[in-house]
């Protein structure tokens, strides 16, 4: 393909342009970045007495203990009152849950300085959802917003001892089902339960704002959660309060930083006057500006101002493009000694720039770019980590982001039907360089927008997250919603509405527009400092068309959703910036034994078909489908699990190297989807236990700086070289042409010199030229990059599908040895090996790569790392390769459960 070169720069967002007033910056609440003691309490739950559940689930209402943050899944399995929700079949039979009212009850103390001071606030971070919230008997507040943060004052309502908060949960489903099902035409919702807890004709999931995904999605469980998700706090105060700190940049390069440190000060009753100290500590922890002012403050919010300069910034950049540099920027009033009057930040320097360039034919590009330099987006899209967030931990989030930076991606994209995540979400993304772009909390269908209290709640609750997370550098862009707008454009959603009702139908899309072409726009704009905001994934900006290749995101399901193209088609689809696009596989067998037992392990069985939520459990036959083209059936059930991840690997590795070798036309790649909600199938290459599939041990190599493009289709090979380091790269290009028992049939190789940040065009090959009449499905041509002799990046192409291929099984001999603190595995290849993978049975061991092919006579050491004696070791090893899988095996009976297993 020739490259279309674009002038940069026509049209831009700028980072700095936004949020400049002061009196629009006047508009803001409060917010989350002061300091609160987290409350110290009792918790306990019960049913709600009355509860018509009580009927079937006898004893519920008596109290049990709670944790918080938590979930009340989580509490009654910690309680021992339900099974694991994610074993087996279980869901069906724990819908219940999600019909019923639940109580919270929390006892607590509070010390004597706090019960001193005359002001005092309980801030709860997250309440899900439908709240009513008493504190010592009387009513406090009324929550219905489960990614809001709800904050009551409490002056004077607190004792020394023995204070009691209770809260009332009201079941989502029962406190909406009477007004939606009164609606005369109903708006779109995903998905339909198929439980019968909720009627498939109306659905309640898109008019409350609590996580889209805890109503059933396509790769996670139905579990409508009800609880205190996030943490409680009270805080105390006498005079004066800091309800938010934030820093603007003003202007930035690299000599230096004009900043403004914005800061909010709530005054109680009486004006006066206070000592605002402001220190900046470089990311040495070295003091580089320090402000001190006596300022006069007047009851109420005041507002402050602050400017101030860093030379020699050091600034942030995601990963690839320089460090990742933090400042920590520190406020205090008076002396700052109780939290209310202290509150810090770590900041990152950067600038953002989403960059959309007219072309002259139509076209208008879509590219980030950071610091003044375009970053080609690698990644893949972020869903929830569970079921029951509260138990996703830290070290769950450093896992599955590492993954993403070891798997050389610079952008994740925090898909809008989940929660807003936590801050430590961003602080590691911040720490690792990755970029973010955060959808605003929509997965899809539609809602009411048009009702002025709905965009209420939802401008609220996207101030206080923009307000909780904007100080990461990580967030790059603010984006409307996930695919509602081609929903309605695309799939029918509008169209369908307009023909039952076209006056509701009007009154639906004007709801959309003011939600997501105004509301949220400004919010961004007024509190997002800079970062850009986007209408909805995909989309061009609220332009006419949503899902068009030529202008803004895309996502690309017409390989696996229907028409279910081969991957091949791919190649044919050269968006802008792709946001979406995937291939399942299922985790592997370790990963499924924790939720089905051996006897359950079949593609059709009932637990595998519950842990399969495409197309309602019928997700198999697509897999099988895409198996199928390039495999063959497979003969067992591990067969099947190996042969998903082979076929989810090479196929995404193909989309996305023509993604990559289609730059600058194309700025982007994020396939569907990084991580896994609970274990099961889906499109996610990291899975719930953070093992990797063989797509992550792919995408290290194809989202490489510098890597290799070599794309067959329809018997013609463009051969591209990708370099996104910022340097350029000398090298030689090589093409050889092998036959499977390792004669070379034939080579090319020449200098080259590849651009820094750019993908160049190599040279096409047909067919022909390559095999030169040798037999296609005994060759392979090996397209490499060299410097000297060593080869920097690598891809085969083969000929005809593995199915068809002179593959033989046997053919990998390995040698596995002790080395110092680690194991060494040697692998050798006689002839030709496909799809090698290796696997430790029932052993805790790590390989450093994985999902390769060694050339005829190759040999490969790779580092083990276990703390098992090499002779488990040894025996739990376990290699498997597509030689060995398709040919060697005798066919099974149809119970695939009685096949021997694998691993
Ligand atoms: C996309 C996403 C998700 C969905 C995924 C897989 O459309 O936006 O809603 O889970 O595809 O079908």
């Amino acid at each position: 393909m020739q490259h279309v070169h674009l002038k940069f720069g026509s049209i831009q967002i700028h980072a700095q342009r936004v949020c400049r007033g002061l009196l629009l910056c006047a508009l803001w609440l409060a917010s989350t970045a002061a300091v609160a003691a987290p409350l110290r309490a009792q918790w306990s739950f019960r049913l709600l007495p009355g509860d018509a559940q009580l009927q079937t689930h006898p004893g519920m209402d008596a109290w049990k203990q709670a944790t918080v943050p938590g979930s009340v899944h989580t509490d009654l399995l910690a309680a021992g009152l339900i099974g694991d929700p994610y074993v087996g079949a279980a869901e069906a039979g724990l819908q219940w849950i999600g019909l019923a009212d639940w109580e919270y009850r929390a006892r607590f103390d509070v010390d004597a300085a706090s019960l001193a001071r005359p002001h005092a606030e309980l801030r709860f971070d997250g309440l899900d959802t439908f709240a009513e919230v008493r504190l010592n008997g009387e009513p406090l507040l009324k929550a219905d917003n489960a990614h809001r943060t709800w904050r009551a004052r409490v002056d004077g309502r607190l004792r020394a001892q023995g204070n009691e908060l209770q809260i009332v949960f009201r079941s989502p489903i029962r406190t909406l089902l009477p007004q939606v099902q009164a609606m005369p035409h109903k708006i779109a919702g995903n998905y339909p339960s198929p439980y019968g807890d909720e009627p498939k004709d109306a659905m309640v999931g898109n008019f409350v704002r609590k996580p889209a995904y805890h109503f059933g999605w396509d790769w996670g469980p139905r579990y409508v959660t009800a609880g205190v998700w996030r943490q409680v706090h009270l805080d105390s105060w006498d005079q004066q309060r800091i309800t938010d700190l934030a820093v603007r940049t003003d202007a930035l390069d690299a000599d230096k930083a004009n900043l403004s440190v914005q800061l909010q000060v709530e005054q109680a009753d009486k004006a006066g006057t206070q000592q605002v100290v402001i220190d900046v500590r470089d990311p040495d922890g070295k003091t580089v500006a320090q402000i001190k002012r006596d300022v006069a403050l007047a009851p109420g919010e005041n507002n402050l101002s602050l400017p101030l300069q860093i030379d020699k910034p050091r600034r942030w950049w995601p990963v690839g493009y320089g460090a990742q540099d933090r400042y920590t920027v520190q406020a205090r009033l008076g002396e700052g000694k109780q939290s209310a009057l202290e509150s810090s930040i770590r900041i990152g320097l950067r600038t953002v720039q989403l960059q959309r360039e007219e072309d002259k034919d139509g076209g208008q590009g879509f590219g980030f770019v950071i610091n003044g330099v375009p970053v080609f987006a690698k990644g893949a899209n972020v869903i929830p980590f569970d079921a029951f967030p509260a138990r996703v931990t830290r070290e769950r989030l450093r896992r599955d982001l590492q993954a993403a930076r070891d798997a050389n991606m610079n952008m994740l994209r925090n898909w809008g039907g989940g929660y807003y995540e936590d801050d430590a979400f961003f602080d590691i993304a911040d720490e690792l360089g990755l970029l973010v772009w955060q959808d605003f909390m929509f997965g899809g269908g539609m809602q009411p927008g048009y009702a002025p209290a709905f965009r209420a709640n939802v401008v609220a609750e996207a101030r206080d997250n923009i307000r909780r997370l904007r100080h990461h550098p990580s967030i790059v862009l603010w984006c409307g919603n996930n695919e509602e707008e081609t929903a309605w454009k695309d799939w029918g959603h509008g169209k369908t509405l307009k023909e039952a009702d076209p006056v509701f139908a009007a009154k639906v899309w004007q709801g959309y527009v003011d939600l997501f072409g105004k509301d949220l726009r400004s919010v961004v704009a007024e509190e997002g400092l800079g970062v850009p905001y986007w209408a909805s994934s995909p989309s061009n900006d609220l332009d006419t068309k949503a899902n068009d290749s030529r202008r803004g995101d895309k996502h690309y399901w017409e390989v696996w959703g229907n028409p279910a193209l081969p991957p091949t088609a791919y190649l044919k689809e050269t968006p802008r910036f792709m946001s979406e696009y995937g291939l399942q596989a299922w985790p592997q067998l370790s990963t499924i034994n924790a939720f089905a037992t051996p006897e359950e392990q079949r593609v059709d069985g009932p637990v595998i078909e519950a842990h399969q939520k495409f197309l309602a459990g019928k997700g198999n036959e697509r897999l099988l489908h895409y198996i199928e083209m390039e495999f063959g059936t497979p003969r067992s059930f591990p067969d099947f699990v190996y042969l998903s991840q082979m076929m989810q690997a090479e196929g995404i590795e193909l989309a996305a190297l023509h993604h990559r070798a289609s730059r600058p036309y194309t700025m982007g790649s994020l396939y569907w989807q990084l991580n896994d909600v609970w274990p099961g199938a889906s499109w996610s290459s990291v899975d719930y236990y953070g093992n990797w599939k063989a797509l992550n041990f792919h995408a290290r190599r194809f989202f490489a700086d510098v890597a290799v493009a070599a794309l067959r289709d329809e018997g013609s090979t463009r051969f591209s070289l990708l370099n996104d380091g910022r340097a350029e790269v000398q090298g030689q290009w090589r093409v050889r042409v092998l036959d499977f028992d390792g004669r070379e049939l034939q080579q090319q190789r020449r200098p080259i010199s590849l651009p820094a940040m750019s993908a160049t065009e190599v040279a096409r090959f047909s067919d022909a030229e390559l095999l030169q009449g040798a037999d296609p499905s005994r060759s392979v041509a090996v397209f490499e990059l060299l410097r000297g002799d060593a080869v920097v990046a690598q891809r085969l192409v083969y000929f005809v599908a593995a199915k068809q291929q002179a593959l033989q099984p046997a053919q990998l001999h390995s040698e596995l040895r002790a080395e110092g603190d680690h194991y060494l595995l040697q692998l050798r290849a006689d002839r030709l090996v496909r799809g090698i993978w290796i696997g430790f049975t029932n052993a805790d061991a790590s390989v450093e790569d994985n999902a390769f092919d060694l050339l005829p006579g190759q040999t490969r050491t790779l580092v083990v790392r276990s703390t098992a004696p090499l002779s488990t070791l040894r025996s739990a090893l376990h290699l498997q390769t597509l030689g060995d899988t398709l040919q060697s095996r005798p066919v099974a009976s149809q119970d695939n459960a009685s096949v021997e297993r694998i691993h």
